[in-house]
């Protein structure tokens, strides 16, 4: 695959099963990406050369996903220019952490922040595409497709009660 456009940041491998349906969104829709395990608590000088790095190498939006105590959107929101989407990670407390820690940015450094868990994972990678989609006409077509195919989906449901 080519120099990602979309760098996907986790807090934990344990993010992983949820993260992974971003990532099956943005192979579904051919983007270039790559993955990282890197946490704002826990490896915070590696995270902020990440970031650095991930730009210069041509990345156009950042998605970071974390729980708990997840600051790790705001991070790296603080050190790039990028759009970056914040994916808050289901918890014991119900995400409800994730989500507030992530969502609740002081005005200057934003966040776009999606839904607590897969929802959140998949609409990150949407929003990802539908913001690269601006310069890519093939890559707007391709999410067209993808919209159209959902609609399908869902109007080829049999009745659920036979
Ligand atoms: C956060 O702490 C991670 O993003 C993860 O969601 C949470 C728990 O991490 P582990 O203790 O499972 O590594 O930083």
């Amino acid at each position: 695959m080519s120099e990602p456009l979309v760098a996907v940041v986790m807090g934990s491998r344990s993010d992983w099963e949820t993260m992974e349906h971003a990532v099956e969104t943005l192979r579904k829709l051919e983007i270039p990406h790559e993955v990282r395990v890197l946490s704002a608590h826990r490896t915070p000088a590696a995270l902020e050369s990440y970031v650095s790095d991930a730009e210069s190498r041509g990345a156009q939006v950042f998605i970071a996903a974390a729980g708990g105590a997840a600051h790790l959107a705001g991070v790296v929101a603080s050190k790039t220019l990028l759009p970056v989407l914040g994916v808050p990670m289901g918890t014991p407390l119900g995400g409800l952490d994730s989500l507030l820690s992530t969502v609740q940015m002081p005005a200057g450094i934003p966040v776009g922040t999606l839904a607590i868990g897969r929802a959140g994972a998949v609409n990150a990678a949407l929003l990802a595409a539908a913001i690269l989609a601006r310069a890519d006409k093939e890559l707007e077509a391709r999410l067209r497709r993808y919209r159209k195919e959902q609609a399908q989906a869902v109007l080829d449901e049999p009745d659920p009660s036979a």
